[in-house]
C-alpha cells in the first residue's frame, strides 16, 4: 500500500563540509528506531556514507538517501555531501526535497558552502531550517553561530531552541514553544522544567519568538500589541504558515552523538515542514505538445518521476534514484522516459536505506525510491506514464572547472579506460570526458581536483585500471580583436581531375560568449548553392582545430562574400580546404589573442591569515571582490585565472596550516595578457614540434 501522502517529509541535509550531516542523519534513523545501533562516520559505519571512497575519506561524495517512521510519518533523509567538488549532489538532492535542513557548524558558523546550498535552496523555494550544529565542541558558541548566520544569510531567522550548558557541559535544549527543557540522558531525552540558569535566556529568546511570528502576519501582530500576548495554537498556526512559505526559518541547536537536539528536529520537521501534499503540483512541459503541464501530487494522476542520482556499479549494475512527483510507480512495469523519448522496463523497485534497498511494490507521489537496470536513463531524466508523456525541469549541474590528462599505467588499457569512463560519466553529469585529437590526449574534466582524483581511485577500484594523471591543460579559447577581409583558395592541377575553390570571406570578433556566426552573403553565383555548407563547414573545423596555438575558436563572425568556382574541378572538399586556408591567413590578419577561463574564488582561512591570503591571490593575478571577516574567520571572494590557481590547494593549506578552505568554479573567459598569451603560444609550439619526432 502506498504511503499516506501527507504524512511524508522529504529534508535534504546540506551545509559545508564536516558539519555533520551524515552524523545528524544517522542519529535521527537510531532515535526513530530504524537502526538498532548508531553508526559513526569515523568508523565508516553510517547508513548514508557507504560508498568505500567515502569511508577512506571519512567525507560524503555522493547523496545517499535512508528513510525511517517516526509517529506515524515516512521521513525520507536525504544526506547531501558538503565538499565543494559535490556541490552538484547536493543540488540535486535538494532538487526533490520539499525542504532544506541546513547545517552550521558551531564553531565556525557561516562558511563558503553554507551561503552556496541555502542560495540554491532558494532557487528551490524550499522551506528551510537551521540546526546550529555540535554545540558540544570547545570554542561553540550557539549565540555567536547565530549572529554569523544572520548577517550572512537573507531571511528572518528565529530560534525555537536555546542549548542548555554550553561545549562539554551541554546537557540538551530548551523548546521555546512549550517553554519546556529536553534533556539527552543516556541515549534517552527527558522532559523537564527549564533548568534555574537557563531561565533568564528562555525567557528572552521566548519573547524574541513570539515577537518574529507575530510580525509574519499582520492581524496576529495587531492582536498581540493589544494583548501583549498570543495563544499557544494560534502560534503554531502562524509558524507553520510562516515556514512553509519561507518568511521564517527556525533555527535549533543539536549535538547529535550525544543525543541533544534530534528528537526535537524531528518533530519540529514533522509539525512545521510541509508534506509533498502541502507542496503541490510541479509543473513541466508536455513532451508531445511542448506547452506547459501540470502533475497534481494524486496516486490516481498519470505517473511522473525525477531522476535524481544515478549510482553504477559493475556488479550490481545501474541504480537510478528517483522521486515520484504525481501517480504511481509500480514494480515490473514498462514505463518511459520522456527525456530520452525511449521505453524503460521497470523490474524491481525499492526504497533505500543507505546501499541498501527495500522492496515495495508501488511508489506514490512524494516518495523517494531506486530501480536497477534502466537501459538509457540518466541523472535528470524524467520517467513517465507514456500515454501522458511530461518532462520535469532537469537539474542544473557546474560545468566541470579543471581538466587532466589521463594514461594508462599498462599498455593497451586504453579500451578498458574508456569503458570505466563512459559508465563514470553516466553516473555523474559533472564528469566530462574527451579525446583531444590535437594533442592525442584523454582528458578527464572534473569540478575541482578531488573531484577528478576520487574519479581516478573509483576507476582502479571498480574498474581494475590504473591510470596516469597528468598536469591539467587549461581550456585556452582563441578569438579576434581585429577585422580583415582574405582570400582563401585551394586550386590544384595534377594529372586527371584537379581542385579548385575560391572563397572570400570577412573575419570579425563577436562579443563574448557569443560563440560562432556565419553568414553567407553571396550574390549572384559567385560561388554554387551547393558549395555553401561546404565553406561553412570548412571554417568551423579550422576553427575547432584552432590557428594561434591549437586552441577552439570563438566569438567570431564569418561572412563569406565572394569567390569563384570551376565547372568541373570544383567540390565539397575544395570549398573546404579553401574556406579552412582563409580563415587561418584572416584570423593572423585580425589580431589574434588567446582568452582564458576566469574562475570565481571563495576562500575562508583564519583571520590572521587574511594578508597572505590577499597577498597570495594578487601573485596570482587575483582581482579580490569582497571580503567578510567573520567573527574568527574572513571569507575572501576574488576572481582569479584558472591557469594560476592549479596549485592553490596545497598552497593555502600551508598557509593555513590545513585550516583554510576554498571553493572554485568557472565564471567566465578573459583576454590572456600578452606576455603571458606568448608562452602559451610558444609551449603549444614546442609540443607540437615534439610529437611530431
Ligand atoms: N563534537 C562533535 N562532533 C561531531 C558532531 N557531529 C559530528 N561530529 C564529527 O564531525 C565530523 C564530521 O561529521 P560528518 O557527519 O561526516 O559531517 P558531514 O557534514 O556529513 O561531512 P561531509 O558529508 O563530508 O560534508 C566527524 O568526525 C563527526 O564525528 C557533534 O555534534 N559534536
Ligand atoms: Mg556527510
Amino acid at each position: 500500500m502506498a504511503l499516506d501522502i501527507t504524512k511524508i517529509r522529504n529534508v535534504a541535509f546540506v551545509g559545508h563540509g564536516g558539519v555533520g550531516k551524515t552524523t545528524l542523519v544517522e542519529a535521527i534513523l537510531f532515535a526513530s528506531g530504524a537502526l538498532s545501533r548508531i553508526g559513526r562516520v569515523d568508523d565508516g559505519t553510517t547508513t548514508t556514507d557507504f560508498d568505500p571512497d567515502e569511508i577512506k575519506r571519512k567525507i560524503s561524495l555522493n547523496t545517499a538517501v535512508a528513510f525511517c517512521d517516526y509517529k506515524g510519518h515516512r521521513f525520507n533523509l536525504i544526506d547531501t555531501p558538503g565538499y565543494g567538488d559535490f556541490v552538484a549532489d547536493a543540488r540535486a538532492g535538494l532538487r526533490v526535497a520539499d525542504a532544506a535542513i541546513l547545517v552550521v557548524d558551531a564553531v565556525a558558523g557561516v562558511q563558503v558552502q553554507t551561503e552556496k546550498v541555502w542560495k540554491f535552496a532558494g532557487e528551490y523555494s524550499l522551506p528551510r531550517v537551521i540546526v546550529i550544529n555540535r554545540i558540544d565542541r570547545e570554542r561553540s558558541d550557539f549565540f555567536r553561530a547565530l549572529e554569523s548566520l544572520q548577517k550572512r544569510l537573507k531571511g528572518r531567522l528565529c530560534p525555537l531552541q536555546v542549548p542548555v550548558g554550553s561545549e562539554s557541559s551541554v546537557t540538551g535544549v530548551v523548546d521555546l514553544i512549550a517553554m519546556k527543557a529536553l534533556i539527552a540522558d543516556s541515549g534517552k531525552v527527558k522532559e523537564t522544567d527549564i533548568p534555574g540558569d537557563a531561565m533568564e535566556l528562555a525567557k528572552t529568546w521566548r519573547e524574541k519568538l513570539v515577537e518574529t511570528v507575530a510580525e509574519t502576519d499582520d492581524e496576529l501582530l495587531a492582536k498581540y500589541l493589544e494583548e501583549g500576548a498570543i495563544g499557544e495554537p494560534e502560534m503554531l498556526a502562524a509558524l507553520r504558515k510562516a515556514v512553509t512559505e519561507g518568511g521564517l526559518v527556525p533555527v535549533v541547536a543539536a549535538a547529535p552523538p550525544k543525543g541533544i537536539g534530534v528528537h526535537a528536529l524531528l518533530d519540529l520537521a514533522m509539525k512545521e515542514l510541509p508534506s509533498p501534499a502541502d507542496r503541490g503540483a510541479v509543473t513541466g512541459t508536455d513532451a508531445k505538445s511542448k506547452a506547459e503541464a501540470t502533475r497534481e501530487p494524486d496516486p490516481k494522476a498519470p505517473m511522473s518521476a525525477l531522476v535524481f542520482k544515478t549510482v553504477s556499479d559493475p556488479h550490481v549494475g545501474k541504480l537510478s534514484i528517483f522521486r515520484v512527483y504525481s501517480g504511481t510507480l509500480k514494480a515490473d512495469t514498462p514505463l518511459y522516459n520522456s527525456t530520452r523519448e525511449t521505453r524503460e522496463r521497470v523490474g524491481h523497485a525499492g526504497w533505500l536505506q543507505g546501499k541498501t534497498q527495500k522492496p515495495v511494490e508501488a511508489l506514490g507521489p512524494g516518495e523517494i525510491g531506486v530501480v536497477a537496470k534502466l537501459k538509457d536513463t540518466l541523472t535528470g531524466d524524467t520517467l513517465c506514464d507514456e500515454a501522458h508523456p511530461v518532462v520535469l525541469p532537469a537539474i542544473a549541474f557546474p560545468e566541470p572547472a579543471i581538466s587532466f590528462a589521463i594514461q594508462p599505467k599498462t599498455r593497451g588499457d586504453e579500451d578498458k579506460i574508456s569503458t570505466a569512463l563512459h559508465r563514470m560519466t553516466e553516473e555523474d553529469p559533472t564528469l566530462h570526458h574527451h579525446f583531444d585529437p590535437e594533442t592525442k590526449q584523454l582528458l578527464v574534466s572534473g569540478v575541482g581536483q578531488l573531484h577528478v582524483e576520487v574519479v581516478v581511485e573509483r576507476m582502479k577500484r571498480k574498474y581494475n585500471v590504473d591510470v596516469q594523471v597528468l598536469p591539467p591543460r587549461i581550456p585556452y579559447k582563441e578569438t579576434v580583436k581585429g577585422r580583415s577581409e582574405v582570400q582563401g583558395k585551394y586550386k590544384k592541377q595534377t594529372g586527371g581531375r584537379g581542385q579548385y575553390g575560391d572563397t572570400w570571406l570577412k573575419i570579425e570578433p563577436l562579443q563574448r560568449g557569443g560563440g560562432f556566426e556565419f553568414v553567407d552573403d553571396i550574390f549572384g553565383g559567385a560561388i554554387p548553392r551547393n558549395f555553401i555548407p561546404s565553406v561553412e563547414k570548412g571554417v568551423r573545423d579550422c576553427m575547432k582545430r584552432g590557428i594561434l596555438a591549437g586552441y577552439p575558436v570563438v566569438d567570431l563572425k564569418v561572412t563569406l562574400y565572394d569567390g569563384s568556382y570551376h565547372d568541373v574541378d570544383s567540390s565539397d572538399m575544395a570549398f573546404q580546404i579553401a574556406a579552412s586556408m582563409g580563415l587561418q591567413k584572416g584570423f593572423m590578419e585580425a589580431r589574434p589573442i588567446l582568452l582564458e577561463p576566469i574562475m570565481n574564488v571563495e576562500v575562508s582561512a583564519p583571520s590572521e591569515n587574511a594578508g597572505d591570503v590577499i597577498g597570495d591571490l594578487n601573485g596570482r593575478r587575483g582581482r579580490i571582490v569582497g571580503m567578510e571577516p567573520d567573527g574568527e574567520v574572513v571569507n575572501v571572494r576574488a576572481q582569479a585565472p584558472m591557469s594560476e590557481m592549479l596549485t592553490y590547494e596545497s598552497t593555502l593549506r600551508s598557509m593555513t596550516g590545513g585550516r583554510g578552505g576554498y571553493s572554485m568554479e568557472f565564471s567566465h573567459y578573459e583576454e590572456v595578457p600578452a606576455h603571458q598569451a606568448e608562452k602559451v603560444v610558444a609551449a603549444a609550439k614546442a609540443e607540437k614540434e615534439a610529437e611530431k619526432h
